[in-house]
């Protein structure tokens, strides 16, 4: 262990100690948390199913930064050398148009065998898989319509899809000896004013009791439903909202997915844990970062993500909640978009972690505001960087930005010769 990074950790640690803070079991329970990275930020979203690979579903990926994976194996690689620059134990999250076989296979035909080798490259790693249905991207998904649309052959299709997607997840779970998460987002909607909204809502919900009527065993595959507000040609109306997959989550016991890019530019999901919190048993955030728009920036240190971990941690949702992040660029390295996003996850997790919430609450309960916007501010800048860089060095990986040249290195040797 290096010596400056041991020195100034155990100073630090003594400001928290004051305040009745283990900073030690805050590390362990640190390790402890997994996080779900997005596969889709290696290769902009494209996957290897299929030879023409249009992104759509009114999702944009914008940049031209050289080394994209363009095989499977590649994207492991990247995989590897991010996960490499991570502290903790993760998941990997897949989309099915990740498919990694030499067979001609549609959506709907997809089996787990399809994804053997995602299965034995994450035992040997030792991450946890999630998985999700690719509802657009494709033919059948042109009109922006999928589980929603009107056409019964079309809108089976799909729901085949989905039915596909939960089985490869219950296998996922099953050979990983993990629950998976099995996410399903659709694009339906329109890009202007309907005068139906509710038939597609009514096929939308017919369609996912077909698809979830299959009994899963709960403890190799749990379903998600993601809500949006709007996307690029479905501006004004998207079937699958907030209060519909609220609705539907609640009522048929399924993980609420939260994406923090789904909602109005000002609206922030972090204040809607607390709620749905009380009335479900799970969810799975999406974490990620919208500028304007559902742009999926990479995720930053800023006061969402700071809200949103607080949340978490102040109500002990941790175990309840799925953390997955969710943002393409394609104008900066991928695998440092990757290092960059999940390593300031978890030490907003830290941070979060490292508040002394029980001081705080007391303060509130006892009408004492001043204590609590005090201490809330002196807080921020208490030196959890010193703690984060001795969670590093602990896990064995790169302490502060030590990593970004082994990112830089990893370009130089193989990403930019692809
Ligand atoms: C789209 C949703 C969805 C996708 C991924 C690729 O707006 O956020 O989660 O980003 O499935
Ligand atoms: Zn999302």
């Amino acid at each position: 262990m290096r010596q400056d990074v041991v020195r100034n950790y155990e100073e630090a640690k003594k400001l928290y100690q004051q305040h009745g803070i283990d900073v030690d079991q805050v590390l362990d329970e640190l390790e402890q948390i997994k996080v779900s990275i997005h596969c889709w930020q290696g290769d902009d979203v494209k996957g290897f199913l299929f030879q023409e690979r249009e992104l759509s579903g009114g999702i944009s990926v914008t940049g031209e930064y050289p080394g994209a994976a363009r095989t499977p194996q590649q994207l492991r690689a990247d995989l590897e050398k991010a996960l490499s620059l991570i502290p903790g134990s993760h998941k990997v999250s897949l989309h099915a148009i990740y498919a990694d076989t030499e067979e001609a296979v549609d959506l709907d035909q997809l089996e787990p065998k399809h994804f053997q080798p995602w299965v034995d490259w994450a035992k040997e790693q030792g991450v946890g898989l999630d998985f999700n249905p690719t509802c657009f991207s494709h033919d059948k998904s042109k009109d922006g319509f999928t589980l929603s649309h009107s056409d019964p052959q079309i809108r089976q299709f799909w729901i085949d899809h989905c039915k596909a997607s939960r089985r490869i997840g219950a296998y996922f779970g099953e050979q990983l000896g993990q629950t998976c998460v099995t996410n399903i987002w659709v694009p339906d909607g329109y890009k202007d004013n309907p005068i139906d909204r509710m038939a597609p809502r009514q096929r939308l919900k017919d369609a996912l009791d077909e698809i979830f009527a299959e009994e899963i065993n709960p403890k190799w595959n749990l379903d998600a439903v993601e809500s949006k507000l709007f996307g690029i040609g479905s501006e004004a109306y998207v079937v699958g909202s907030h209060e519909f997959y609220m609705g539907y989550g609640m009522k048929n016991n399924k993980l609420i997915c939260l994406d923090a890019g789904h909602f109005h530019p000002t609206e922030s999901i972090a204040g809607k844990l607390s709620s749905l919190a009380l009335f479900t048993e799970g969810l799975l955030l999406h974490v990620s970062r919208p500028m304007r728009w559902d742009s999926d920036h990479v995720v930053i240190m800023d006061d969402e993500l700071i809200e949103i971990t607080r949340e978490l941690v102040r109500h002990n949702l941790i175990d309840q909640t799925h953390i997955g992040l969710d943002f393409f660029d394609a104008s900066i390295n991928r695998i440092a978009a990757w290092v960059i996003g999940t390593r300031n996850t978890i030490k907003a997790l830290l941070r979060a972690k490292l508040e002394p919430v029980a001081l705080l609450k007391q303060a509130e309960l006892e009408g004492d505001y001043t204590t609590r916007l005090a201490l809330t501010e002196e807080f921020k800048s208490y030196p959890f960087g010193a703690i984060w860089d001795y969670y590093c060095e602990r896990t064995g990986v790169p302490v502060r930005e030590e990593w970004l040249a082994e990112v830089k290195s990893y370009e130089q040797e193989v990403l930019i010769k692809r």
